[in-house]
């Protein structure tokens, strides 16, 4: 089954940063998620090179805006590279092929006879590339800036071509009422239905007072709207217009990872531009929240802009994409200091979960050759905490499938909170002396809630969890012999099995000696 997954496009003017790392992470754990539960996953990213904010970035460097990309877009893939991302396109939008998508899509627009020439007279804002009209704007201290984002807005008159905007206004509240998974989270949904029923003006989608962008089809003097092209990006990656194939495989796509600032350009936009051309739409669109530092909103000019890496760098990188998928409700905004991801890392992580495979782990090594024993009869302490720990799965499949991210991740430690719960009941170590067979059941039974939490932690924390997996790894003989596999999967589309063990109730042989003995 395919599964298509993406995330907004960055303007490669300046620096990636974490709140970029945010959506490339979460949109990540999908795809790895989705990858180890049995989907063929087709997972896109980028960089969104065109406008008058990339050409001005360019002009104050006084390079031209295709070398700031060149070098912007490289670091923004190796940042994401470097986060861990595993995603299969990059796409630039000065890429050749999505110059063909964008004029493809645009003539299906004009042959839908939703194009027209006329003038555009109004405010726009470089910083968020987007057309504001007078009541929502307001002067302070002399200058005008848009409501809702706060950013400049200059007056613009030029000739323009025009999208029949209003025409879809019926459409997208059907599209809402009828289909109310298409905005996510639920919140965002009311937001973005008012406004559209508030009334739609046509939107203007050219540009003649530069010409850095995909030229438009049949009047070179005019450039597409950088959002045109933009949001095109998702069809090209998956093919568009040419490739069948592919387009057949994976387009609708599955859901749009993006932040709450763009929820507009995607939720409204978007699907009238698809309605337009007759294309069909994404299944859904998510908004996650904004990351602020220490409560503050990053700007270059507060100069408190943190560099992803140097995050990775201090803390390694599981700890970063658990910490942000864990800390924070994902749809809401966060704020994060230093000092909580330190927290998190040594109650969550250091506590539940490594204290927890450690000393289980250690234990086999110590007392059962390192080989998980054989579980005698399992009382209802056992039962219960194996059947938590079961369950778990279907339940982080139903919150990867509405992104509530930190709900997965909740759920897995909500298992690990009541394995050492069990564990320090249990008391294995008294055992060992009273009732070894005991002490080997609740050993074997520990160690399989942390074998499942493991998987279902694996796209969150790939190295770690994968360490530990290994750990728990059966000899490549044993497996060939037919025995449960465990996963080491952190490649894409080797998981398949891996999941489906999850629910068995699996016999886990163990080569549990090296790193803990
Ligand atoms: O909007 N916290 O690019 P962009 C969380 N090119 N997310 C944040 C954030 C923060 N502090 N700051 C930005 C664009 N983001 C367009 C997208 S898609 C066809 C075109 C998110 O570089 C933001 O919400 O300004 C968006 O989803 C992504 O980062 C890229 O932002």
């Amino acid at each position: 089954m395919g599964y298509y997954v993406t995330t907004a496009i960055a303007y490669p003017n300046g620096a990636i940063h974490i709140g970029h790392a945010y959506e490339y992470i979460a949109a990540d754990t999908i795809a790895r998620f989705k990858r180890l539960d049995n989907h063929e996953v087709f997972f896109a990213t980028g960089t969104d090179e065109h406008g008058l904010k990339m050409l001005q970035a360019a002009n104050r460097l006084g390079i031209t805006p295709k070398e700031l990309a060149d070098d912007n877009a490289k670091s923004f893939r190796d940042t994401q590279l470097a986060l861990g991302s595993t995603f299969d396109r990059f796409i630039r939008t000065t890429d050749p092929d999505h110059y063909a998508a964008s004029q493809a899509i645009w003539r299906r627009l004009e042959e839908a006879g939703d194009i027209y020439l006329d003038s555009y007279s109004g405010w726009y804002s470089v910083r968020d590339e987007a057309f504001y009209t007078e009541d929502e704007t307001e002067v302070v201290d002399g200058v005008r800036l848009s409501k809702e984002t706060r950013t400049e807005v200059t007056w613009t008159e030029e000739e323009s071509y025009f999208f029949r905007l209003s025409k879809y206004q019926e459409p997208l509240l059907e599209l809402y009422r009828d289909h109310p998974e298409f905005i996510g989270p639920d919140s965002r949904r009311n937001e973005v239905a008012s406004f559209v029923a508030s009334g739609l003006k046509d939107l203007s989608i050219s540009r003649t007072t530069f010409d850095w962008g995909v030229p438009v089809p049949g009047n070179d003097k005019h450039v597409m709207y950088v959002w045109i092209d933009a949001l095109t990006n998702y069809l090209t990656a998956a093919g568009y217009p040419d490739d069948l194939e592919r387009l057949e495989k994976w387009w609708p796509a599955d859901v749009h990872i993006i932040g709450k600032d763009i929820i507009r350009f995607h939720s409204v936009y978007w699907p009238a531009f698809l309605m337009s051309a007759g294309i069909e739409l994404p299944r859904r669109v998510h908004a996650h929240g904004f990351l602020f530092n220490a409560g503050e909103k990053m700007s270059k000019s507060v100069g408190n802009v943190v560099d992803p890496i140097d995050l990775v760098d201090a803390f390694g990188l599981d700890t970063l994409r658990f910490f942000l998928l864990r800390e924070f409700s994902y749809g809401q905004d966060g704020s994060y200091t230093k000092d909580s991801i330190i927290t998190r890392k040594n109650a969550d992580l250091a506590n539940e979960y490594g204290n927890l495979a450690q000393r289980s782990l250690s234990m086999i090594a110590k007392n059962c050759d390192g080989q998980v024993p054989q579980p005698g009869d399992l009382t209802e302490a056992d039962e219960t905490l194996l059947a938590l720990a079961r369950d778990t799965l279907a339940t982080a499949r139903k919150h990867i499938d509405t992104q509530s991210l930190h709900l997965y991740v909740d759920a897995c430690w909500k298992v690990l909170t009541e394995a050492n719960r069990y564990f320090s009941a249990q008391e294995p170590w008294k055992l060992k002396k009273t009732d070894p067979e005991r002490m080997a059941t609740v050993l074997w039974v520990t160690i399989e809630v942390v074998r499942i939490v493991s998987i279902l932690i694996q796209p969150v924390m790939p190295e770690s969890a994968g360490r530990i997996l290994d750990l728990l790894g059966v000899p490549a003989g044993v497996a060939e012999a037919g025995a449960t596999v465990l996963p080491t999967a952190t490649e894409s589309g080797s998981g398949a099995e891996v999941m489906d063990t999850v629910t068995a109730s699996a016999a886990v042989g163990v080569a549990a000696g090296a790193a803990f003995a």
